[in-house]
């Protein structure tokens, strides 16, 4: 096991409370070399985060000792993406060190914002799948429970959003730029990955499909491992996250060009290989784009199975124990490559016989799928992966060959079935299909909300769960409130804990349901509606800030922050925004409540028309916010550059959580637990985990609306035809016809117009169909805001019945049903 404490300068550290001003102190002397009057805030900062550091470092020796000594069975978490969030807040609370971090800071001239700013978000992820990854791996530590999440080290992660004349314009996300001083960069720790080259047959071990090979990769890169810790609350444990980065072999700058002028010759190599962990998720509209993302994939499986395999055996010496002692996880498709990779390493490094390396394999892999929508499971085409990886194309057949033939044993004649099941798709173009190869390869496949299941094994991967059904179950997802109750609501935490005669709660989030007796409570109701107050001013002055708009943070707060995606329908809540214009320009003021709209989140780049949405949000709030008649009911705002940190700024505020993706899409939503852990209502569909929300807040609790999943799935079957919704419904038709007009984009109609064609043309997700129940549901939201005794009630009941969503039950259903592990505790140090 590598020693991360040694890439440090070995600190003594200690934890009684003025330990923290001493080590303070000695590393302004000693690692930033400047005395307490002249350091600057990021000396100070740089000082603090050292000696939160160290203490983490010292419980992660613990913690690999304890595990080195139980040789447990170990989670391995292999995720593309990881939305770590800000790492200052969580490691000062987690270490003890936050209450005696302000007299230190005092001394120095410093206040503890001033090193909040400065702590940089590692937006190493996309969206809900990279943040679940995080909250799984905090809850995984809080437990006690041995893991190491594995990913890449980006250079540049999610890229910064902003908007120039509303459209979103995409800048690099430099985030270590200024160096990240959570991080340990161990470059001894390095696996050399090979690419590209040829196969041939190893002496005496025949030569089909499944026999030992020898593959002589053309190219070849090193992953360096850098880690970042995950400390556990309330127990000594602290995992690691492992992120690869890439690099040339040493020696690879090339003196000679570099002599002759070619400066950029003399580089080319190093940047080839640094470029596999440039960036999270490389356009890949070209082949180049292509060919440089499956290699991150490969990159990151090919650098921690090597790893893996070294940690297991280091403490065992036989094979068939893998699987007792090793789990991978896999986080979607993108590591699914992994099974490929462990297969050869069996085979080809450790002369297993195929169907041994086989049997182990498949009993150590599981998969979580995160997606219904068919482009969300990835296909890479067999050319390409041939070309790059031409071993592990010829295990993907090996594998497909066994599989097919069990496919054909149980449903002989059956050759639809074979096409149906198979790892390649045959039309119109050769191509791996990595769910497939995922299920086939694991011992048990999850999806991430009851109903996301259920339709996984019912429609998406029916094929496979009607031959494996034992394979196939639910976890549903959950949110660690230690990040998103605790440190980012820290007034309603504290009420809460107030309320509940302690925090407890961090750790046994069911506790929350005694909150639901005291919603009756005239006293906790005021209590409750002024944290929610307070909470609203605050994001008032930073709306103004970032955006100029002026919001009353006496407005119902009503939230839409995700990913930009038509499924998730953004624009059904524009529709809503222009309706309720609409109501105020046609005299009807007096009968709306006075309401602010806000809007957060990314497009992918190359998505358009999500990014049309985008552009019409800020047309739309734009003319909403100047207009005076308006804006004294309604305000729009639309931060740029969702991520982390900024939902911790919204959550804690929002009155209403916008949840309205077409019941069917949204695979669980994670954001939806957030903001009713918060105490915000939610107004949504029967889609992903909203479903499981309404059960534990009460339906009376949860705005219901829309289609449900077969509902859906029946508009479409019948022949669905949106524009009769817009002629039969006035409302409808007068929101659709002032936005073409152009009355809500400042004239442009252009714009707005292949936005409007889509939805009344095709509308692939019924926004049309669901709008009026969309609407009147708004309504009824409406009236139950008149009543703030009976909206803060229901409120608290949202808060009491989130108990169920903590990340620490998702993992402990993990263990389980999936994972078996138990905890190792880790003794407390000295
Ligand atoms: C997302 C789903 C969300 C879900 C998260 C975490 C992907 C591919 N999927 O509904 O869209 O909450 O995963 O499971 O990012």
């Amino acid at each position: 096991m590598v020693d991360v404490t040694a890439a440090a300068p070995p600190l003594p550290a200690g934890s009684a409370p003025a330990d923290l001003a001493r080590d303070v102190l000695r590393n302004l002397a000693s690692v930033q070399g400047v005395t307490p009057e002249r350091a600057t805030a990021r000396d100070g900062y740089q000082a603090v985060v050292r000696a939160v550091r160290d203490r983490l470092a010292q419980r992660y020796a613990r913690t690999a000792a304890a595990h080195d000594a139980a040789n447990p069975r170990v989670v391995y978490y292999l995720s593309a993406e990881y939305l770590l969030g800000r790492q200052l807040p969580q490691n000062l609370l987690y270490t003890g060190t936050g209450d005696q971090l302000a007299p230190v800071l005092a001394g120095l001239g410093l206040s503890p914002e001033q090193l909040t700013d400065l702590d940089a978000e590692p937006g190493l992820g996309n969206g809900g799948l990279g943040r679940l990854a995080a909250c799984l791996m905090d809850a995984l530590a809080t437990l006690d429970i041995p893991a190491l999440g594995y990913g890449i080290r980006y250079d540049f992660g999610i890229f910064r959003q902003d908007f120039a004349g509303g459209a979103q314009v995409e800048h690099p996300d430099d985030w270590a730029y200024d160096g990240s001083p959570w991080e340990f960069a161990t470059p001894e720790l390095a696996q050399e990955v090979g690419f590209h080259g040829w196969t041939e047959p190893v002496a005496g071990a025949g030569d089909g499909a499944t026999a030992r090979r020898r593959w002589v990769p053309g190219e070849t890169v090193r992953g360096q491992a850098s880690h970042l810790l995950v400390p556990g609350y309330g127990t000594q444990t602290v995992n690691l996250v492992r992120l690869w980065r890439a690099r040339a072999a040493p020696g690879s700058f090339d003196l000679g060009p570099f002599g002759a002028g070619r400066y950029a010759d003399a580089a080319a190599g190093i940047v080839a290989a640094e470029n596999i962990s440039r960036v999270l998720y490389p356009d890949d509209s070209t082949e180049a784009g292509r060919e440089l993302r499956l290699k991150q994939y490969y990159f990151l499986v090919s650098c921690s199975l090597r790893d893996i395999v070294a940690r297991f055996r280091r403490c065992n010496t036989d094979w068939d124990a893998l699987p007792d002692k090793v789990v991978i996880q896999l986080n979607d498709t993108h590591p699914v490559l992994a099974i490929c990779e462990l297969m050869r390493l069996l085979v080809d490094r450790y002369g297993l016989d195929w169907h041994h390396a086989w049997t182990i394999t498949r009993r150590t892999f599981a998969y979580t799928c995160h997606t219904l929508l068919p482009e969300g499971l990835e296909t890479w085409p067999v050319d390409l992966v041939q070309r790059l990886l031409p071993r592990h194309m010829e295990i993907i057949y090996g594998i497909n060959h066994y599989f097919l033939q069990e496919v054909a044993d149980r449903y002989p004649g059956d050759v639809d079935k074979l096409r149906q099941l198979s790892l390649i798709q045959e039309e119109p173009q050769r191509r791996v299909r990595m769910a497939h190869l995922a299920v086939v390869g694991s011992d048990a496949v999850n999806g991430v909300a009851r109903l996301h299941s259920d339709l996984l094994a019912r429609t998406t991967l029916r094929g496979f769960a009607d031959l494996w059904p034992a394979r196939f179950g639910n976890v549903t997802n959950g949110i660690t409130p230690r990040r998103f109750l605790r440190l980012a609501n820290p007034r309603l935490a504290e009420l809460v804990s107030d309320l509940l005669g302690g925090d407890g709660w961090l750790t046994d989030l069911d506790r929350l349901a005694q909150l639901a007796d005291l919603a009756g409570d005239e006293a906790v109701r005021r209590r409750w509606r002024e944290v929610k107050h307070r909470n609203k001013v605050d994001l008032a002055e930073s709306l103004v800030r970032t955006t100029g708009v002026a919001v009353d943070p006496d407005a119902l707060c009503d939230v839409m922050i995700k990913r930009f995606h038509e499924y998730k329908r953004q624009l059904l809540k524009v529709l809503h925004v222009v309706t309720l214009a609409n109501r105020i320009r046609a005299g009807h003021g007096g009968a709306v409540v006075p309401r602010t709209v806000v809007f957060a989140g990314k497009a992918a780049p190359g998505y358009w028309a999500a990014k049309q949405i985008i552009w019409l949000i800020n047309a739309v709030a734009a003319t909403v916010n100047r207009d005076p008649d308006l804006s004294r009911y309604l305000a729009v705002a639309f931060p740029p550059d969702y991520n982390v940190t900024r939902a911790e700024l919204i959550i804690p505020a929002a009155d209403l959580s916008e949840q309205i993706s077409l019941a069917g899409k949204e695979a669980s939503g994670t954001g939806n637990m957030k903001l009713a852990l918060n105490g915000a209502l939610t107004i949504g569909t029967l889609d992903g985990a909203n479903i499981e929300i309404a059960q534990r807040v009460g339906a009376d609790n949860f705005f219901q609306f829309g289609l449900d999943a077969p509902g859906a799935q029946a508009v479409r079957d019948g022949g669905y035809a949106p524009w009769l919704h817009y002629e039969r419904d006035p409302e409808l038709r007068e929101a659709i016809d002032a936005l073409r007009r152009g009355d809500f984009t400042g004239g442009d109609r252009t714009g707005v117009a292949p936005v409007l064609d889509a939805v009344l043309g095709r509308d692939e997700y019924l926004a049309l169909a669901d709008y009026r129940a969309y609407v009147d549901c708004q309504d009824a939201v409406e009236r139950a805001w008149r009543d703030p005794e009976r909206w803060t009630a229901m409120s608290i009941r949202n808060t009491a019945g989130c108990g169920y969503f903590s990340a620490d039950r998702t993992v402990r259903d993990y263990c389980r049903d999936i994972w078996r592990a138990t905890p190792v505790p880790v003794p407390t140090g000295g």
